[in-house]
């Protein structure tokens, strides 16, 4: 239970009352607002408690039974814990568990699979791709040459017969797949095929999808693909980090790009962070909540389109939706609608949407997804709710009288789903 309930002061509060109060702005942020951001997830008490321990005070530069530092014994039983937890999750030949980040797994898997100047196929940012996909000005962008592939403009899903156009035409070293904003199911065996027939190396980003693809209730690439690289905290709910797994022809060359290769000291409180979330993961209720986080999604989706909104694709598959505000409100950017519906609690991004004529920084829709509020135990009737006050708040256009209404509806949604502590 946390210390602004029991009233105890913590050592924070004690030591540094200045950051204290911004913690306890940021607590009483999420605890009163409604998260829709698809790429975040408020993670369990025992995985806050793993990532704020004593762990953080070690350096374990190398990997277990093979470190640069003495004392190592608990810092190999943490990292071999996530090791075999995240394989028997995955069921992958090999795993490296110590990237930070997605981006930087993605950076190790490239180090270790490409040499500078090499292709990379791989999905546009602005149709849903990460910026370690290749975007211009990203190190992906810098190191290789990188041709991509979009959506189809008339369905906007992927159009395999195109991507294998573009994989004939050019000979990508690699492809990529995997998204940040893509409303649909991925074939990952039709990637593998065509890497295939071009000898490219398959590296799939499962960032968004990983909770669902650990279940069951997304394809996985696990089997098919050379590499796969994930983050940790969004649909998989553990610490803010990153993993890749790989075949095991691969390991030693991924390990050795990881460290020394781009790191140095693992972050061992976030291995032990993802430890505890992995173990969640196997736990039989994860499985359940995935499948709401789906639900949801679908009832969110539905009930947005009864209001008229447009749905890039028409729908969704997985646990985001991409809105095109263009169809029912085309003033409206989705810089202004992330700004109004903040003020009201309801917490978004605006997101490009394909073939989107608008700047980055404006854009024409919302990227909207169901992991966080259905960790904090949210089903189909609060997202018909959400959906009518999202409504409500763009069609004001930042009204003040509806945002002080919706934001007290917000208040009320929030108080009868708490968030664990
Ligand atoms: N920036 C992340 C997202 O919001 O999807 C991707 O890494």
């Amino acid at each position: 239970m946390n210390s602004s309930i029991t009233g105890a002061k913590t050592p924070l509060a004690q030591a540094d009352p200045e950051v204290w109060s911004v913690f306890e702005a940021e607590r009483d942020r999420q605890e009163s607002t409604l998260e829709l951001i698809a790429s975040e997830n408020h993670v369990s008490p025992a995985v806050l408690e793993a990532v704020g321990s004593i762990f953080t005070n070690k350096y374990a530069e190398g990997y277990p039974g093979k470190r640069y530092y003495g004392g190592c014994e608990q810092m190999d039983a943490i990292e071999n814990l996530a090791r075999e937890r995240a394989t028997a999750l995955f069921g992958c030949e090999h795993v490296n568990v110590q990237p930070h980040s997605g981006s930087q797994a993605n950076m190790a898997v490239y180090l270790a699979a490409l040499k500078p100047g090499d292709t990379i196929l791989s999905l546009d940012l602005s149709h849903g791709g990460h910026l370690t996909h290749g975007m211009r000005i990203n190190f992906s962008g810098l190191l290789y040459r990188i041709v991509h592939y979009t959506v189809d403009p008339k369905t906007e899903v992927f159009d395999m017969a195109e991507i294998r156009r573009l994989a004939h035409e050019h000979s990508p070293n690699m492809i990529v797949t995997g998204a940040s904003a893509y409303p649909r199911s991925i074939d990952f065996d039709a990637f593998a095929e065509i890497a295939a027939e071009i000898d490219a190396l398959l590296m799939a980003d499962i960032a968004h999808v990983a909770g669902l693809v650990a279940v069951g209730l997304h394809p996985s690439p696990v089997p098919v693909a050379d590499y796969v690289t994930t983050t940790t905290h969004k649909t998989l709910r553990g610490p803010r980090s990153g993993l890749i797994m790989c075949k095991s022809k691969h390991a030693a060359a991924v390990d050795s790009r990881v460290f020394p290769g781009t790191q140095g000291g693992p972050l061992m409180h976030v291995i032990a962070g993802k430890a505890v979330a992995f173990g969640e993961a196997l736990q039989p209720g994860f499985k359940a909540y995935q499948q709401q986080i789906l639900r949801n999604a679908t009832s969110l989706a539905e009930a947005l389109i009864e209001r008229k909104f447009r749905l890039v694709s028409g729908g969704t598959d997985n646990h985001l939706m991409l809105v095109d505000l263009r169809h029912n409100y085309a003033h409206v950017t989705g810089k202004a609608a992330e700004t109004w519906l903040e003020a009201t609690g309801i917490i978004v991004n605006k997101n490009m949407i394909p073939f989107d004529t608008r700047k980055p920084v404006e854009t024409s829709g919302l990227r909207l997804g169901t992991p966080a509020l259905t960790t904090r135990g949210m089903g189909e009737a609060e997202m018909r709710t959400i959906a009518g006050l999202i409504d409500d708040t763009i069609r004001s256009e930042g009204d003040a009288a509806t945002a002080k209404r919706v934001r007290s509806q917000v208040r009320e949604l929030c108080q009868q789903f708490p968030i664990a502590h």
